[in-house]
This record gives structure tokens, sequence and C-alpha cells, in this order.
């Protein structure tokens, strides 16, 4: 089909100021003089989203005409962060905005009204930060999501995003007095100009009640599931346009609403408090993200949440299929792909069941061969406290028939261990999705597995270690190989490089052309510049610029000047023991300690840079934030230290934000515990945007290492294998902490009260009691290793010719790490899905 693209753009650029315009009077009712910069941002997103909607509509269309393979992706998160520049770029209207934004300008200006100039701002940028970030995610695992989105649109392939849409997405982070606090996220306040709701796309989700089975008048066995509470779940839509073709595919969302039944029923019994409480109660299911990225609370409304997304989707998901195909669904799994991201969609196996049981009366057989040939999952975590269980009573209360439909799949499952190992019953005992003991628990990872025809890890250290670990799923990959497969990570570069670092793209795109936004291997035609002086320049003045404008955001945000010429060495993400930010404050404050006994020491001058949010009920993490701040506090107004060190702590890591620190970075930290970190997606932001990274051979990082060849990096530290030996062969941090004075010196002064206030004594021994008592993630067994690496860090930055071809050539070998080849491979290895090109003539 045609290649609709640069006609399809132009067209669409002329009447693009008008439109805005005509929003701000007509959608908003308001004048130019009264019109607020939020005003101005919901017009102008509404003028965008005006040229979605035919394609939009387009290519649901042709998806339908075509009777493709769609994929279903899953997700009780999506961290999508801002939509509008990302949809400008898209759309190819990034130049047609800007002019919009100039002849608005001039017009303004005539009218020489002073708050309505201000109110439109000085840039379009200024318009574009109103936009508040739908966070609807914690971390890695959303935010991948957003990517995946990305590139599937942008690769044409028919594919839905299905997930929640909450009111709240994950907390606001204040810091206060070192401390962070916890602020709702009430980011629909003022509309979402993005999305559609569809009141008539709306399914009822049943909850408690229980399970009646009885012969109908042929003999024949049925069940019900009846008594049950109702939850309505209403469908609202968001465009996921691809990068300058004509795909916009979709995202829906849904939102609990009380069933009508309940109000009337309340109304009509004169219970209007009870009306009123009933709805609130229903609808509170949709309220909050549940802010843990690594901890399964087995909340019942948790629970209720998983169902509910789950089930409103797979009603919509059938019901597509059955508008358009015989009723024996014969050929659901050739037309019909879902993937779990991660256990908490897993509900997903035993819902379609019931469907397919109870409502299309398929029997078990039929039934349980399109549900493991239609479910593909994919593992996150090897954590073991973030492996979702579900209690069986709390189970039963919630999803009666669901659990009967467990225990089910369980029995026929464990007949097959028997069969393939018999006599093991040590094996069946761990391989039963139920979990025997009190609470007696339903595995939801085993009920993935068992119900899904792919299981994937994120890398592919991540993927040996869940087949080879035998509490993760040692057993599953001895009886199923096949089903194991391992599918590393990336990160779109239309987000991460293309928006968010205009200043690189465009001397990347000068240099090499502009192929590489899709197809980011083409980035490798970098690497014969980088020894070429000229090309150099150009890539260090863009990271200045880039730094300068970072400076700033911490001028302003954190009232602390920095000097741009340090090293901006950066670890942002969520704070976990794990990820060790701790062995990076030992660092720093190892490195302090040296500057002060040896002020004349030739270290580089650094700025050490945290941001990232801890679970509100994760009390190491949050002390560790402060720990931090007050580390910060102190050396921050050492006169001695001057710039030669200064440590900041960013509040409220955001997509938004990493936008603007990615292209700031010099240094990357990856350096989680080997072994731990399923495979990280920062250290690929990081490394695209031209930073070096100093790491463990821990999950991705391995494979960036394959790319960019270890010199281009620092690396240290044990692998994954030397951590499990030294964890056998009994550890002991303590030996350590004795054997090593400087290393001593710096816990001491944690411990002694040295970064605290006198009113705080004390305050971080539960830190210390960590490190030297189990040191769960061997931070002082690494810490010599990493000091290595650190000072050799130092050395080449001292030489920025050396520092600067090192970045060019990170940048230049990153293209593996593009999610449009990271979704290539589920398309082809998992979901057997084809591109659908989609024809639009403006
Ligand atoms: O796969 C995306 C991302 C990985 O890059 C991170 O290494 C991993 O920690 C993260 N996992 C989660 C929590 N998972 N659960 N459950 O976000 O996934």
């Amino acid at each position: 089909s045609e290649p609709a693209r640069p006609i399809a753009a132009a067209l669409e650029e002329k009447d693009f100021s008008q439109s805005w315009q005509d929003h701000l009077r007509y959608s908003l009712a308001k004048d130019e003089f009264s019109a607020t910069r939020i005003d101005w941002y919901v017009s102008l997103a509404l003028a965008i989203r005006d040229r979605l909607v035919n394609r939009w509509i387009r290519t649901q269309q042709t998806y339908y005409e075509k009777d493709a393979k769609r994929i279903y992706y899953l997700s009780m998160e999506f961290l999508i962060g801002r939509s509008l520049g990302n949809a400008l770029i898209n759309l190819g209207l990034s130049d047609a905005a800007q002019n919009a934004y100039a002849e608005i300008t001039k017009v303004l200006k005539k009218t020489k009204h002073a708050k309505a100039l201000e109110e439109f701002g000085k840039a379009l940028e200024d318009i574009e930060e109103k936009e508040p970030n739908a966070a609807l995610g914690n971390g890695g695992l959303g935010r991948l999501a957003a990517c995946f989105l990305d590139s599937m649109a942008t690769l044409e392939l028919p594919a839905y995003g299905y997930g929640i849409r909450y009111d709240f997405g994950i907390f606001f982070q204040k810091i206060q007095g070192g401390y962070q606090v916890e602020t709702p996220d009430n980011w629909l306040r003022y509309g979402n100009p993005w999305e559609l709701a569809r009141p008539e796309g709306i399914y009822r989700v049943q909850f408690y009640g229980h399970v009646h089975q009885y012969h109908d008048d042929k003999g024949i066995l049925k069940t019900d599931w009846v008594e049950t509470e109702q939850v309505m779940a209403m469908a609202y839509d968001t465009p996921v346009p691809g990068y300058q073709n004509n795909t916009v595919n979709n995202i829906r969302l849904w939102a609990a609403k009380a069933t009508r039944e309940f109000e009337f029923g309340y109304f009509n019994d004169g219970d209007y408090e009870k009306a009123v409480s009933n709805k609130v109660h229903t609808e509170i299911i949709s309220k909050v993200l549940y802010p843990n990225d690594s901890m399964s609370q087995g909340k019942e409304l948790r629970l209720k949440q998983e169902h509910f997304f789950v089930s409103a989707s797979l009603q919509d998901i059938v019901g597509r299929y059955k508008k358009t195909h015989d009723i024996n669904f014969d050929c659901f799994p050739d037309k019909v792909a879902i993937q779990l991201n991660d256990t908490h969609p897993a509900i997903a196996v035993a819902e379609l069941m019931r469907i397919l049981l109870d409502h299309e009366g398929l029997s078990w057989d039929k039934a349980w061969s399109i549900t493991v040939n239609t479910f593909a999952y994919t593992n996150h975590t090897v954590l073991p406290e973030a492996l979702e269980k579900w209690s069986v009573d709390l189970m039963g209360s919630v999803l009666p028939r669901h659990l009967q439909i467990i225990y089910e799949i369980n029995h026929r499952f464990l007949q097959l261990i028997r069969q393939v190992f018999p006599g093991d019953e040590q094996r069946v005992m761990r391989m039963s999705l139920i979990e025997e003991g009190s609470p007696k628990n339903v595995r939801m990872a085993f009920l993935a597995i068992v119900g899904s025809h792919s299981v994937n890890g994120v890398s592919e250290l991540h993927t040996e270690i869940i087949k080879s670990t035998p509490s993760l799923f040692k057993d599953f990959y001895e009886l199923w190989p096949e089903k194991f497969n391992a599918k590393t990570n990336g990160i779109t570069q239309r987000r991460w490089l293309l928006l968010c670092n205009p200043s690189l793209s465009k001397i990347i795109s000068d240099k090499i052309g502009s192929e590489w936004v899709t197809d980011l291997y083409k980035l490798r035609k970098l690497a014969k510049f980088a020894d070429d002086k000229d090309f150099q320049k150009l890539w260090q003045k863009a990271k200045r610029e880039s730094k300068q404008r970072l400076a700033d955001y911490i001028a302003k945000n954190n009232n602390l000047k920095v000097n741009v010429n340090s090293m901006f060495d950066f670890q942002v993400k969520r704070i976990h023991e794990y990820k060790r930010q701790l062995l990076n404050v030992l660092h720093v404050i190892w490195r302090y300690n040296q500057i002060k006994t040896n002020p004349s020491a030739n270290f580089a001058p650094r700025t050490v840079i945290f941001a990232g949010k801890a679970a509100p009920g994760y009390f190491i993490a949050k002390l560790l934030i402060k720990l931090i701040n007050n580390v910060a506090d102190v050396i921050n107004h050492d006169e001695q230290i001057g710039d030669k060190l200064k440590v900041v702590f960013l509040e409220n890591y955001s997509v938004s934000l990493a936008e603007i620190i990615m292209p700031a970075s010099d240094l990357s930290e990856q350096i989680s515990t080997a072994g731990t970190e399923a495979s990280g997606t920062g250290n690929m932001k990081f490394a695209l945007n031209g930073a070096l990274t100093i790491g463990t051979l821990d999950g991705a990082n391995i494979e960036i290492m394959e790319e960019v060849s270890a010199e281009n990096m620092f690396l240290f530290g044990l692998n994954a294998e030397q951590v499990l030996e030294l964890k056998n062969s009994g550890y002991s941090p303590r030996k350590y902490y004795e054997e090593d004075a400087a290393l001593k010196h710096v816990i001491d002064m944690i411990q002694n009260g040295y970064f605290c206030s006198p009113a705080e004594p004390g305050l971080f021994q539960p830190i210390i009691n960590n490190l030297l008592g189990e040191d769960k993630f061997l931070l002082l067994a690494d810490f010599r290793d990493y000091l290595r690496a650190q000072l050799e860090v130092d050395e080449t930055y001292k030489n920025k010719e050396a520092w600067t071809k090192k970045s060019i050539l990170n940048v230049a070998n990153m293209g593996r790490f593009s999610s449009d080849r990271t979704i290539q491979e589920y398309a082809e290895e998992i979901w057997s899905a084809k591109p659908v090109s989609i024809t639009f003539n403006g």
C-alpha cells in the first residue's frame, strides 16, 4: 500500500493554528484574554488529536476488514508520561506547531494584553509543560509497556493495550527535611484531552457470590456464578500513533462504575445514602495505583483490580472475535494473542476458561487448548517477595468460580507431572499451583506458566536464572523447555533520543541521516566518526547544553548551584536495596574523605545525582532517601569541598524528569548485585544519550557490554555465579568491614552520627545493622572493586577526547536496545503476528 507520510503531514499543517484557536473557543469556550496556560495546552492537544482521529478510525477499520491477528497487551501499568510532544513528532507536526505558536504570539502581541501574553508563555515548551504525566505505573515494568505500545504502532502491528484508568497514578514525591513525603497524583483534575470515554463500551464484572451447578434438561452439567456483586467497567480509549505512518492503535483503560441496578434498587427503597456509598465503594476499584514495584501485599482490593480489568478486557476481546468468527472458537488462537505483563493479569487464564466453559459451552479440553495457545507470560523479577500469591480463602471468597477452575487445572496438571516424573512426589508438591501451608496460597506465576505457550524473561541472564533456579521455574523448565525464551527489553528511541534530546539527535542526523529513528542499528554509522575532532566538539557541545538545562533545573528546584563542567553522575530508578543506592553513597562518603584528607588529590569534579521513589511502606528504602539527603547536606555545605563534589537528590522522578536527565548524563550507575536486576531499561536510556556506564554484570548490562565492548564501560564486582558461590560458602560482611580501614571509616561515620542532626542520633542504625548483619546484597564484597572502577572513571573523564570517543561508541552500538527489535521478536517468535499497513489519503 501507498506510504501516505509526506502528503498527509503537508495537508494538515496549514490549518493548524486556526484549529488550535478554534478549540480554545469552541471546545473550551475561552477567548485569548481569559485563556490560562492549561487552556492553551488542552486546546492544542485537541487540535493534535483531531489529526489522529481519521487515522485512528481507519486503522481499526483496516484490522477489521483484513481480519488481522490482534495482539493484546494486558498490563496493570502503563507509564506513558506526556503525549503531546510524542504525537507532534509522530505526526510530523513539530514545525507546524512551532509556526502556529509563533503566529498566535504575534496576534497576542498586537493586543498588547500583558496577561494574555504571559499565559501563552515564551516558547511552545512552556505550554507542553502544562501536560500532566500519565503516570499509571511504578517503574520499569510500566514504562516498558509504554515503549512497547510505541513500537507496536510504529511497526504497524495490530495491537491493543488494556489496563486500568486509575484516578490517581503513582504518588507525587516531596522531600521534606530530607524525608520522602507522598502526596496524591490527581492527574485528571483538568480533564484528559487525549482520551475518549466510551459509555457504550461497558461490561459487567462479577465478584463474590457462589457457584451453582446443575444438570439441564438434556442432562448437561451447567455452572452458574450467582448472587454476585457487580461492577461496571467503562472504557476510555487513548490513541497511540506510530511514527510517521498511518497507524493509530488504541489503549483501552477501564474505569469502575457502579451498576445502575444497585443504585436504582436502593433509590427505590428510598435509601439514598446507601446508593451513594455503594457507588463510592464500587468505584474505588479503579481509584489508585498500588505504589509497590517489587512487593506483593496480598490486598483484597488489588485482587479485585486485577480481576476487574482482566474480565472487562477478555469480554471485549471475545466479543470482538465473535463479531467476525464462527462460534466454535476454532481459530481463536490464530486471531488472538494475549501477552500477560507479569502475573498481575494472570487470573486471565481462569477467566478465559470460565468464559469458554460457562458462557460459550466449550468442552474442557477444547477450552484449555485455546487458552494455552492464546496466552504468553512475561516474568519481570526474581525477587521472591514480588511473586504474587493469593490465599485460597481470599480467592475463594472474591472469585469462587475461578478458584474452582484453578483447582481443576491443577488436578490435571499434577496428573501430567506424575506421568512424566513417576514417584517424584516432592516435585509434585513443588510444582502445584496450590502452595500447602497456612494459609494455603494460589501461586500466580505457576498459573501463568501452565496456562501459556510461552514464558519469557527480559534479558538473557534473567532468563537463564528463572530457568535454573529451584525456587523459581527450574521444575517448569525441565518439564517444558520449549516454552521458555529470552526477550531482552528495549526502549523507544523516538522518546528516549529524538524527543528528549533534540540537540544530540540533530548532530546525529546531520552526520548519518535520520533512518536511526526507525532502525536503531543505523547508529553504527557513527562509529567511524568517534575520533573525528570536529564531530567530538559538536558532541560535547550538545552534552553541555543539556547539562546546563539540568543545572538550571537543579538551581530552581534544589536551590543549589552545580558546576556544568563537573561530571554528572546519575543513579535514577526506584529506591531498593538490591539496586544498591547505598553502595553509591558509600563511595560518595569515601570520596568526600579522600578530598578532605588530601585536598590536592586529582579527582575529576563530580555532581552525584539521585532520583527515585521508595514504596511508601518500605522503611529501609525511605531511610536511605533520608541518608542521601543528609549526606548531600553535609558535603554541599563543606567549603573545603567546593566544586569537587556535590550531591543532589531530585524529587519526584517521573518520565518528564527522566527526559531532562538522560541527555545531561555523563555517567550511569547500574550497580545492582549481579543476578538481581531482571534487565533494567534506564541503563539503555543513559547509554543511548551518550553516558558511560559503571555497572555490574547484571541484567541487560551484560548485553550492553557485548555490544559496546567492555573497554567502553566500567565494569566491576562479582558476577551472578560468584554471588551464589559466596553466599553458599558463608558470607561475612564483618570481615570486609574489619579488614578495610577506609570502608570501616565510612560505615563508622554513618553509624556515629556524622550525617545526623543531634536531634536524631542513631537515625541510620537500621541501615548499619543490615550492612554488618546479613548484607543480603553484598555491598561490602563489591565495595573495593567499585572504588577501583570509580577511579578508572576519573582518569578517563580527565581525558576529554577519550571520554567523548567512548560516549560516541556507546551510542553507535545501541541498536540492539530499541524496543522495535524487542517487539519484532515478540511478534515473530511468540505472537506469530504480522504488520498491517494502513492506507490513508488525508
Ligand atoms: O522488564 C521491565 C523491568 C526490568 O527492566 C527491571 O529490571 C525489573 O526490575 C522490572 N520489574 C518491575 C517489577 N516487577 N514486577 N513484578 O518493575 O521490570
